[in-house]
């Protein structure tokens, strides 16, 4: 069927019926080098590849498209303009509901885009150098993408509300060039600060040359010369024309960091032509994108949702797609519907955090609005709960929207297992099925797969698909470590899962030290670190649990030599330091001062126990007699007050 009345035909990659689901996972399942390169012809190349696949989960070693050449910004705007050059690429919702929106077509994003790549380049950045995007949700932060992309620098985007020593680890690990920034951001009835957390980052690192600053909110900065220009300084006086870098397939795109159960939070890499044509058929299929529909993901683009489905996977469909820089509570809790209601979006993508968090204010704000606009709702970053699930499906999908689940991550570039949208079947709480391409296994703690139905293990993938992770930024060992090693000869996911009776996937959680905070990933040991700066804090452990909204809370254990301190204050203080070293996202919900950790005789902290505790669950505490201190847990259990 003919989607686009146009000779450039995109939708043709999508599938229609259940039927067209279960030959193409066959197909891409038995032939997917096949498979994949068929999708890929819908692209513009300025070489065809030599190959379409070469890889080994050893080294890892992953190239899609082997000498490819192209630029993803010539198949958003070169191959889509002809036909949507006054479409509406994007829709700008401002924070503030009486504030003017900002229509952007495809041909005024195109020549943005184009001027934008000028300034930078006039500014001394070249194909390979890294740029920091550290920016509020504003079109021009998409446009600071595309101009990356444009003129073949890696973009790595670092959420605004990342503390200053977060942004200056980003940039250090990196060595970036240059930070695309803005005075202030607007968040609900917040002003927040940007360039002087940028200011503060730059006194911990020389990397960075030059900084460009977007007024967003008016207020007073430190502009330092030589190093520090405004953004529209940046574009007098340059062209609208910009002749697009010619890129391998397998040139870096972005990086973006990400937390592990370890160290420091690791710089994801993701790939130009995989990552390219991956993003573009999940957008597509997941969604089940009609020509004329508006898309709305509510994600930030410092996160990968941000950038694979609020900016690329839709433009490179042609699609519509709203970016909205404010938050779900202001001015009132119905915010979202009213956008919806305004645009009339038809696909709505959020997490089930804020949809928690709204349930709270019951139906009445939802009610309020016309939704009748919405075909397909979707969820991501965390599991959803069955009683969210429903929420959402009955009050916002009112019973008969599709609503897809999409199970995937940072490192997974797009999503991976997931419902598309009216062609395969819901089924509440559960991801469901794998996308073409992708092939999920699930197995025991020695590796071994586990077949047919009714089983639970861990996810891994065995196959690559086009936009998998290929390095960890500066440490390919790192990434090997991390994702290869664990079982041999696979992608290892780091999240447990059931497949049902029917066949279905059901998403279980990290199996890690990873703890998921309203969608956000955290690592345990960067908390720890954190809290471990503080100079009365000797020892710490930090584990999640159970939250009503925010689905999995912080939950932190410190031993402390100070006695001259009440516990109420340092138990503060370091709330507010780990606010201060990684972010407000990474502030623990509790902190708890102990006298001990429970350890086991090798020394390692037993976290099972501080798990139960931080969850006021004390059954099932297990053996405890192997520990090396267990008089300790009692002190822990009446500290917490579950005595
Ligand atoms: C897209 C994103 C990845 C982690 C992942 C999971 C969890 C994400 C779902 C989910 C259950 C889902 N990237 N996760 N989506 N768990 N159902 N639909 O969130 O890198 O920030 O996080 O998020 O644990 O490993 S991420």
């Amino acid at each position: 069927m003919l989607k686009f009345n146009a000779n450039r035909m995109p939708m043709s990659d999508r599938i229609e019926t259940l039927r067209d689901y279960t030959n193409d996972y066959h197909k891409s399942v038995v032939s997917p080098e096949k498979f994949w390169s068929e999708i890929a012809e819908n692209f513009d190349w300025r070489k065809k590849w030599d190959q379409v696949l070469s890889w080994d989960f050893e080294t890892p070693k992953i190239s899609w498209f082997e000498n490819a050449e192209l630029n993803l910004t010539e198949n958003i705007f070169e191959r889509l303009l002809p036909t949507h050059e006054n479409k509406t690429a994007i829709i700008w919702e401002p924070n503030d509901p009486k504030k003017n929106p900002i229509h952007l077509t495809y041909g005024e994003l195109f020549k943005a885009t184009c001027k934008f790549a000028n300034a930078m380049k006039s500014q001394g950045v070249n194909k390979g150098d890294r740029v920091i995007i550290y920016m509020p949700m504003v079109p021009e932060a998409a446009v600071a993408m595309l101009a990356c992309a444009r003129v073949g620098a890696v973009h790595s985007v670092v959420f605004a509300g990342f503390s200053s020593s977060a942004l200056a680890d980003r940039i250090n690990d990196c060595q970036a060039k240059m930070i695309l920034t803005s005075d202030g951001n607007f968040r609900g009835n917040k002003n927040i600060q940007v360039k002087a957390v940028v200011d503060e980052a730059l006194n911990n690192t020389e990397f960075v040359e030059k900084v460009i600053v977007l007024k967003r909110t008016g207020e007073a900065v430190e502009m330092i010369p030589g190093r520090d220009l405004w953004w529209d300084e940046a574009l007098e006086g340059q062209s609208e024309d910009h002749l697009a870098e010619v890129m391998s397939a397998e040139d870096l795109l972005f990086i973006l960091y990400t937390s592990g159960s370890t160290g420091k939070p690791k710089g994801v890499v993701h790939t130009t032509a995989g990552y390219m044509v991956y993003t573009y058929y999940s957008f597509l299929n997941v969604f089940q994108y009609d020509a004329d529909d508006v898309y709305w993901c509510t994600a930030d683009i410092g996160w990968i949702t941000g950038h694979s489905y609020i900016v690329y996977g839709p433009l490179l469909a042609g699609a519509t797609t709203l970016m909205f820089e404010g938050v779900p509570t202001y001015p009132h809790p119905g915010r979202f519907w009213e956008i919806v209601e305004k645009y009339k979006v038809n696909q709505f993508y959020t997490a089930p955090t804020a949809i928690r968090a709204l349930q709270v204010h019951g139906t009445e704000p939802v009610e309020k609005f016309d939704l009748s606009s919405l075909k397909v709702i979707g969820s991501v970053g965390e599991p959803i709960n069955e009683e969210a699930w429903h929420w959402y499906h009955e009050h916002v999908g009112k019973g008969n929207c599709p609503l897809v689940d999409t199970w995937w991550q940072t490192e997974t570039g797009g999503i991976m297992i997931s419902p598309l949208a009216g062609i395969t079947p819901n089924k509440p709480a559960h991801a469901s099925l794998p996308l073409p391409g992708v092939q999920p296994v699930i197995v025991d703690s020695e590796g071994n797969e586990l077949e047919g139905n009714n089983v639970e293990g861990n996810l891994c993938i065995k196959y690559p698909w086009p936009s998998m992770i290929r390095t960890t930024y500066g440490d390919h060992q790192r990434c090997k470590d991390t994702y290869f090693s664990t079982y041999k000869g696979m992608y290892f996911t780091g999240d447990g899962v059931k497949r049902d009776h029917d066949g279905f996937l059901r998403i279980l959680g990290r199996v890690d030290d990873v703890i998921n905070v309203s969608g956000h990933r955290m690592g345990t040991a960067e908390v720890e670190n954190a809290i471990n700066e503080h100079s009365n804090v000797i020892e710490s452990a930090v584990v999640g649990y159970p939250h009503e909204i925010k689905g999995q809370g912080i939950y932190a254990f410190a031993i402390c030599d100070s006695l001259d301190k009440s516990a109420e204050v340092l138990e503060d203080e370091i709330k507010q330091l780990v606010r201060k070293i990684i972010g407000p996202i990474a502030k623990p919900e509790h902190v708890q001062i102990v006298s001990g950790l429970p350890k086991t005789r090798s020394g390692k902290i037993m976290r099972r126990i501080l798990r139960k505790v931080a969850s006021r669950d004390l059954s099932n505490l297990g053996d405890i007699s192997t520990l090396l201190n267990p008089e300790v847990v009692d002190d822990i259990i009446k500290g917490a007050g579950l005595d």
